[in-house]
């Protein structure tokens, strides 16, 4: 017997053969034989969180920083469910993310006969959430789909991919297959076709300041892009590609894109090149903002061609070897303005300064933020207003897997995002976490995740005392009227609760001397800002400017 082994076992096999350090999970009948092999065989590390959402947003935030895949083991029907919030955001932000889930006893499968966690059309909730979904059929191709499963989830554009296995071929035994099934799929990379990359070229070669713009899915082209910066290109970034380019290089306007001082100096750009970028609408005035032309897009995607803006020029081919193809038939060959480099600088400068004195006494936040931000620092932010104003755009990144946000605009999805942030343990800083009280309020199951897995995460509670932007959306566009506030709890009794470090901050003060102290701690800690002790923003956040068409 010792020859076969467990589907299940089979499946977490191959995980350790695709190099997966942690995967994140709920424990279910339905689940059982996989995180039964998981946690037998120790070969991955398996953090157990409070809820599926949790598990999503864990595993995304693993697979963000390493840059590999995330794991998320759930439970069928509510637990898949559960995940499917956190799926979406995986989504969204293109992240390689395997979901493994469960299913009832293939006998039973689809007769809708009442058997217990029977989800009528699981599948076809998994299919509308996740780049691709698979249902296991038979224990002898198991390893197989989830294999498949992995390909697709790391072949660009990325994206999560659900795999739904009955519980009955979970347990199945089957013969421990040929090494190669455990092993990592390899993913192929698309270059754009020659000649196109050469006409392109020819066209660029005439520019006098250029742009380039960078999105996530050029986060591995870090490389190309540099030598673009180099060539003395101005470069700007998307939210979630920021630090792609180093945020401290000279050439860098790092987020900045959307500022008005940035426009400006587009609007004396004469040429924009983007890569891997979808030009979302937060980020671009509602695809209002004027962009440079003539426009060149570069992406993987052939139907990301004029998706949101329209452009002169398309390089279908993965962002890495496009850039790549393009530096090296442009440099030596530019003549770049010799007023360029300064009017850049000059316009990433403005635009910070407006940032900062639109903070009022919240710029010393920021402030102290930036003081202790390190180069390896790993910055993540649920969606509150601390982050919509400054923590999208700063500290400074020195690289491309330095933050993490929900870019589906969710909020809940910080702390278990911080959390598994923590899990790929790739600097020795703790993670700074940032997050409204009210979207904290979801996730609050997760700090007993937080402490069991005693992760080094400084919690930074921005409380307002509520759903603060709601407030200034209602006193915008609905006369003042509060409808679906909500009320904190004590996050000091919370924090005991958990046993988690906490300490309350009141005044500006008090936050440096809480997070120099929280950010040497071994643990967990909440740090609870009482914003009204700071102050008030000079300019009052209502929501992502849009450009009216
Ligand atoms: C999952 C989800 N539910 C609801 C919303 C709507 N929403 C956006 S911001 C917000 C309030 C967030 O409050 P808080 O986290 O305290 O941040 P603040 O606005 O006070 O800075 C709500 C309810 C959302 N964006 N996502």
């Amino acid at each position: 017997m010792s020859d076969r082994i467990t589907v299940g076992e089979a499946i977490v096999r191959l995980l350790e053969g695709c190099r997966i350090g942690c995967a994140f999970g709920v424990v279910s009948i339905h689940n059982m034989p996989i995180i039964d092999a998981l946690v037998g065989r120790g070969n991955i590390r398996y953090v157990a969180a409070r809820g599926e959402a949790g598990v999503g947003n864990m595993a995304d935030a693993y697979a963000r920083v390493t840059g590999g895949l995330g794991v998320a083991v759930t439970s069928t029907g509510t637990g898949a469910g559960n995940a499917a919030g956190t799926i979406i955001e995986a989504r969204n932000a293109g992240t390689p993310l395997l979901h493994l889930t469960g299913q009832i006893d293939s006998d039973y499968l689809d007769r809708n006969a009442g058997f217990i966690h029977e989800t009528p059309d699981q599948l076809a909730m998994l299919s509308a959430i996740s780049k691709t979904a698979y249902r296991v059929r038979t224990a002898e191709t198991a390893t197989a789909t989830v294999r498949e499963a992995i390909r697709v989830a790391l072949t660009p554009p990325q994206g999560p991919v659900s795999v739904e296995i009955p519980i009955d071929l979970q347990k199945a035994l089957v013969p421990v297959p040929d090494l190669l099934a455990f092993s990592a799929p390899s993913i192929a990379t698309y270059a754009a076709e020659e000649a196109s990359v050469d006409a392109v070229a020819r066209s660029l070669r005439n520019a006098r300041r250029p742009v380039l713009w960078l999105g996530a899915g050029a986060r591995d082209a870090g490389e190309s892009a540099q030598r673009f910066a180099r060539m003395g290109w101005a470069v700007v970034t998307s939210i979630a590609g920021r630090g792609i380019v180093p945020e401290d290089d000279p050439m860098s306007l790092a987020s900045f894109g959307a500022s008005p001082a940035v426009e400006t100096f587009f609007d004396s750009c004469d040429t924009i090149v983007v890569a891997g970028s979808r030009l979302r609408g937060n980020e671009t005035l509602r695809y209002g903002l004027r962009l440079p032309r003539p426009r060149v897009l570069i992406d993987v995607d052939e139907l990301a061609r004029n998706r949101s803006f329209s452009f002169d020029h398309f390089l279908c081919g993965d962002a890495e070897r496009t850039l790549a193809a393009l530096a090296h038939r442009l440099e030596g060959a530019m003549k770049i303005d010799g007023a360029f480099a300064g009017d850049a600088r000059a316009a990433r400068m403005e635009a910070e300064q407006t940032l900062r004195s639109g903070l009022g006494p919240f710029a010393d936040i920021l402030a102290a933020v930036e003081h202790n931000f390190g180069p390896r620092s790993l910055w993540v932010r649920d969606i509150t207003i601390s982050n919509s104003t400054w923590g999208n755009r700063l500290p400074v990144f020195s690289h491309a897997r330095q933050g993490i946000h929900a870019l589906g605009g969710g909020i809940g999805q910080g702390l278990p995002m911080a959390i598994g942030a923590a899990c790929a343990e790739v600097s020795n800083e703790a993670v700074l976490a940032l997050t409204g009280d009210g979207g904290l309020a979801l996730a609050i199951a997760e700090l007993g995740t937080l402490a069991q897995e005693r992760s080094r995460v400084v919690l930074i509670v921005m409380n307002d005392g509520g759903y603060g932007v709601i407030r200034n959306i209602q006193d915008h566009e609905y006369g003042g009227r509060r409808f679906g506030d909500i009320k904190p709890p004590d996050f000091a009794a919370l924090s005991a609760a958990f046993g988690i470090e906490y300490r309350f901050i009141g005044g500006i003060a008090a936050f440096s001397d809480g997070l120099a102290w929280a950010r040497k701690l071994d643990g967990p800690v909440l740090l609870d800002v009482d914003m009204a002790t700071i102050g008030t923003f000079t300019q009052t956040w209502a929501g992502p400017p849009a450009r009216k068409a």
